[in-house]
Parts: structure tokens; sequence; C-alpha cells
């Protein structure tokens, strides 16, 4: 038998033994990859004289395409063969019931994160986003609360282990680093919401490790307290679904507001158990406000002589404990299914100010 002749029946027998993709592959790189045995034949044919090319030529054009075709053929039937495999493994029951319908419900604080987008939206504001693992600059500094200030200690900070620099990453103690985030990279007039998750060492029945803050910012030339506090009216009011809302602003301190104020909502308590909002002799906590520090401005690449701003962070998941009557933080993130069912919010309700927000 010529040396043709056997490496034909070599290579036509590794190609039908071939078991799988991979050892198909693998007889078709040996025969016809760049240092193939087929390959390598047809190269000679270059050092050959024309007579010997005519007579060679057919005989080793002819061998590869023999082969080609064998490759291609074990190929289809091995790629029949994983899907009849596929086929007889998987196969589908239709004769079983129907299933139940899902279980699933969207969660109170994804529900009220889409209520307040949706509120917001109607207000002229984008969402802006940041990571949870943050910079301790963008977290604390440029926010004026630089290192060994005492208002450092009013965060209890996760921290995270040293980068290789010596710089020190945090789970961000608020969402008010994206403030940061938003002015460094967008000139003004600049009006976002920032809903998003936050940690503080802190737990118990209205503390979570884990929770939700809700911040917004707004900076432009001519910005004002006023603004703020129709803002905050604005969003209480259709936030809670109610056409009177009284607000309280009580002085605070926040490092980067300057002034800072505290809004409380007027709510009656009197029905033990219960919450009323808009009436009664009770006032509810929303959270921290003030207009942007001058300091904060500028070190956010910011002309403070130009421009000022106002910013508010409020508790997402108090909002959403006080709105749906949840009084423990901690079942929001115990994950009992149970619980979550009983506010029954339907995966493609999607709130909206003139469909209704909550149902
Ligand atoms: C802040 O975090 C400020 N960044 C808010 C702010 C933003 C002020 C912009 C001025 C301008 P404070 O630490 O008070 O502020 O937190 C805000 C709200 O987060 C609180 O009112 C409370 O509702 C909520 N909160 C704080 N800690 C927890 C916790 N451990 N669990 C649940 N909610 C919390």
């Amino acid at each position: 038998m010529s040396d043709i002749q056997t490496l034909e029946r070599e290579t036509l027998s590794a190609i039908s033994s071939a078991a799988d993709e991979a050892a198909l592959e693998a007889a078709r790189v040996a025969a016809l990859g760049k240092k193939g045995s087929i390959s390598e034949l047809l190269k000679t044919l270059g050092g050959m004289t024309p007579d010997e090319r005519k007579a060679n030529g057919p005989l080793f054009n002819g061998l590869r395409d023999r082969v080609t075709t064998a490759i291609a053929e074990r190929k289809a039937a091995l790629s029949e063969a994983a899907l009849n495999a596929r086929l007889s493994n998987e196969k589908v029951d239709v004769t079983l019931p129907p299933r139940p319908e899902s279980d699933g419900t969207i969660h109170p604080v994804s529900q009220v994160l889409d209520e307040i987008a949706a509120i917001f939206a109607d207000l002229g504001f984008a969402v802006a986003e940041g990571p949870d693992v943050e910079y301790d600059d963008y977290n604390f500094t440029k926010l004026n609360i630089p290192p060994d200030h005492p208002a450092r200690e009013m965060h209890d900070t996760f921290y995270i282990a040293k980068q290789a620099d010596g710089s020190r990453h945090v789970l961000r103690t608020h969402t008010s680093p994206v403030q940061v985030r938003t002015m460094l990279k967008q000139k003004p007039p600049i009006r976002v919401i920032v809903p998003g998750r936050t940690y503080r060492v802190d737990s118990d029945a209205t503390h979570s490790p884990m929770f939700h803050q809700l911040e917004a910012l707004v900076i432009d030339e001519k910005t004002h307290l006023g603004n703020l506090k129709w803002v905050v009216e604005e969003f209480c009011k259709a936030f809670f679904e109610i056409e009177n809302v009284t607000l309280r602003a009580r002085p605070s301190f926040f490092p980067f507001t300057e002034p800072s104020v505290e809004w409380d909502m007027r709510c009656d308590r009197s029905v033990p158990g219960k919450i009323a909002f808009g009436t009664g002799n009770d006032w509810l906590e929303l959270g921290g406000s003030g207009m942007v520090h001058p300091n904060v401005l500028e070190m956010c690449g910011i002309d403070s002589k130009k421009y000022q701003g106002f910013a508010f962070g409020f508790g997402l998941d108090r909002m959403a404990m006080l709105k749906y009557g949840a009084p423990d933080i901690r079942s929001f993130f115990e994950s009992d299914v149970r619980w979550l069912r009983h506010f029954g919010f339907a995966a493609l309700d999607l709130p909206t100010l003139d469909g209704g927000l909550s149902r």
C-alpha cells in the first residue's frame, strides 16, 4: 500500500473514531492544520517538476477533499448525537398540570424606590448612582469632614482593609458621597436624586446595618431654603398621598451643609398601632437637609461665588415602614416570603403619578 493510501486510511480512521468535537478537532489539526500531515504533503508540490506536479496534484488534492468531507460528516453526526442526547435528557412532560401562580412580589423597599423615582422624575430630577464601597475621601473628606473630625464619629463606619497606597475604603455610610461624584463630573445646573444602599454598625428595631437612603441634590445660580422646603413638601404630598402637609423645620448640624435643617411632618399617633398623616399633634422625623456648604462646592470644582444649592438625605426604609405599616426594620431583610406576600406588590404594577403610586 502506498504512503498516501496509508495516510488516508489512518486519517479517516482517526476521524471516524473521534468520540467528541475535541477529538475531531485534534484529528483535523493533525491532518489539515498548519503543520498537519496533509498540509505538509501539499507543500511538497511546490518543489516538484511540472510533470510530477501534474501526476501528484490531483492525488494530494483529492486526499485533502475526502478528508475535509469526512470531517464535516463526522461533525454533523456528532452534533446530531449530542442534540438527540439532550432531547432525551430534557424531556418535557406536557401532561403535567400548570405551575401555580408565582408567589414572588415586589419588596416594599423596591416599591418605595419606584414611587420616589416617579415623583422626582415629575419634578425634573434625574437618578444618580455610586458604588457601595466608597473612597474615604468622597464619603467624608470632600464632604467637609476631614480626617480626625469629630463628625466622623457620628457615622458608625464599616472600614475596608487599607489599600496598598495606604488609602482607606469604606462601606458608604450615607448617599451623600454621590453628591461629590455628581459635582465632580457634571456642571450646574444639577438636579439629581440618589436612592441607594448605605451601611452603619447599627442594629435595633429602627436601625439596620444595611439600610437605604434617598439623597437629593440641586445646584444652580439662585437656590434657597424656600426651594428646599417646596421640594420636600411636594415630595411628601405625593409620597404619602395627602394634600395637606405641614412641615416643621428644626435647626441641625451636618458638616456638608450650612445652614442645616431637619424636617418633621405633622401626623397623628393617638390611636395605638396606627399613624395618620396630615392631621394630629405628633411629628414624624423625615431626615436632614441644608444648603450645600461652600467648602464642599469648592472641593468638587464648583465656583461657590456663582453657584449654590441644597441637599437632603432621608431614610428610605423608614419611609417604607411608615407608609406601609412595618414596625420593625429588621423584618425588611429577613427574606421571609410570608412577610413579603402580605404587601402584595405585583411585579407588573409600576407606580406612576397618574395611574396611582400604591395600588
Ligand atoms: C445623613 O446621613 C446625611 N447624609 C443626610 C443629609 C444629606 C443631610 C444631605 C444634609 C444634606 P443621618 O445620619 O441623619 O444624615 O441619616 C439620614 C437618615 O437615614 C436618618 O434620618 C434615618 O432615617 C436614616 N438612618 C440612619 N441610620 C440608619 C440605620 N442604621 N437604619 C435605618 N435608617 C437609618
